[in-house]
């Protein structure tokens, strides 16, 4: 039988096909990614605003591997002398209240006003649920887009204290990248707003009208905390409920002793919906930065939440040390069970453990 050359079941050779990607830059996205990228490189590169630099930097600080961490610790100390300013948001809300659409709604109304926005996480679920902000981005499809705008998903991690270490060593690589706006997610539900709090200038509150009692549920300290309580979902049918609730709040927090910035917390409505009230939000933002700023509270607050980060890192690396010790590890184990049977007692048995670690 006579082949059919013309067969479209017969490969016919033809030209070749050129690369999608040029050889050129397909060699430096893979010399980024691998793990021996020059330090220099990676700093120039951050220092540029390269985004692949930074994501490359970020992945180091969140690495577990002691190599990894000494590298960035270097590229902190290369970043910190070129420190730029820069305002700091902590957003926090409970499951639903809106804190995503918020933030897609918020970024875009910032890097619109030539802004440039790092949207970071703090979420102590992360390392069951791969951080919410990945299963979010779905929530922030335009500024996930947006060139001005870095979503980089929480760093996972065994402890609070470790997740949080990585997400405040996140937002200096984040400046040094040039981007002037970082907003730090956390959802309203653990301890994890304590650690947002101590890494941010300005601390939101997001609450949504019309969920039984206005107060309910809310904690003391995390109302405490806000700089602004924000009623999302302030559209439709719900603008009304959102003005009742946004005069209890008010109430309520003219029952809180005042604040050490000087500064008066205020309730305001937004819908992130509709993006009424967003424009609102960020011009109190300004009044707050203007008023602390002036008085020397903002200066000195990044002082001290230098110094406290100092401790916690210190505390971390102690107790994961610790941990990972292999004597230890092997110890624990029998000091546990000694303890559970009251062969020793618990002060006893830590302290021949501390004995042990000191002396390993
Ligand atoms: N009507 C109205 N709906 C909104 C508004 N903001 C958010 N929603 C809706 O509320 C639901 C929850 O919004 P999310 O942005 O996912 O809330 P979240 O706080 O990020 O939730 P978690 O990620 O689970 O903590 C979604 O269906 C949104 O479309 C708003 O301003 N108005
Ligand atoms: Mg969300």
């Amino acid at each position: 039988m006579k082949k059919n050359k013309a067969s479209a079941l017969q490969e016919v050779r033809g030209v070749n096909q050129p690369e999608p990607v040029s050889a050129a830059s397909a060699g430096n996205i893979v010399a980024l990614r691998s793990r021996d990228v020059p330090i220099e490189q990676l700093i120039s590169g951050i220092l540029a605003g390269d985004i692949t630099a930074l994501s490359r930097a970020i992945t180091l600080v969140e690495s577990a591997n002691p190599a990894h961490l000494e590298k960035a610790n270097q590229i902190i100390k290369a970043c910190l002398a070129h420190a730029r300013p820069s305002v700091r948001i902590g957003i926090t809300g409970v499951p639903g209240v809106g804190k995503s659409t918020f933030i897609e709604a918020f970024g875009k109304f910032l890097t619109a006003s030539g802004k440039k926005v790092a949207v970071l996480a703090v979420d102590p679920s992360s390392s069951l649920s791969h951080g919410s902000i990945l299963g979010d981005k779905t929530r922030m499809e335009e500024l996930v887009k947006d060139p001005n705008a870095y979503i980089r998903p929480s760093a996972s991690g065994e402890t609070l204290g470790g997740v949080a270490r990585k997400t405040r060593e996140t937002i200096m690589l984040c400046e040094a990248a040039g981007f002037d706006t970082i907003i730090i997610e956390t959802v309203g539900v653990g301890q994890s707003e304590t650690a947002v709090h101590a890494m941010v200038d300005f601390f939101l509150l997001l609450k949504i009208a019309g969920a039984g009692d206005e107060l309910q549920g809310i904690k003391r300290g995390i109302m405490e905390m806000a700089d602004v309580v924000a009623i999302n979902k302030a559209d439709g049918d719900n603008v009304k409920r959102a003005t009742l609730a946004k005069t209890e709040f008010n109430r309520a927090l003219h029952l809180f002793p005042a604040k050490k910035s000087g500064w008066m917390p205020k309730v305001l409505t937004c819908s992130a919906l509709t993006h009424d009230g967003i424009a609102e939000i960020w011009e109190t933002i300004q009044e707050f930065l203007s008023a602390t700023k002036a008085n020397g509270y903002f200066e000195g607050k990044r002082q001290e939440q230098n110094q406290f980060w100092m401790l916690e890192t210190v505390n971390e690396q102690l107790k994961d040390r610790f941990y990972h010790n292999p004597i230890i590890a092997a110890e624990l184990e029998k000091m546990k069970e000694a303890v559970r049977r009251n062969e020793l007692s618990p002060f006893a048995a830590a302290q021949s453990l501390l004995e042990k670690y000191f002396k390993s």
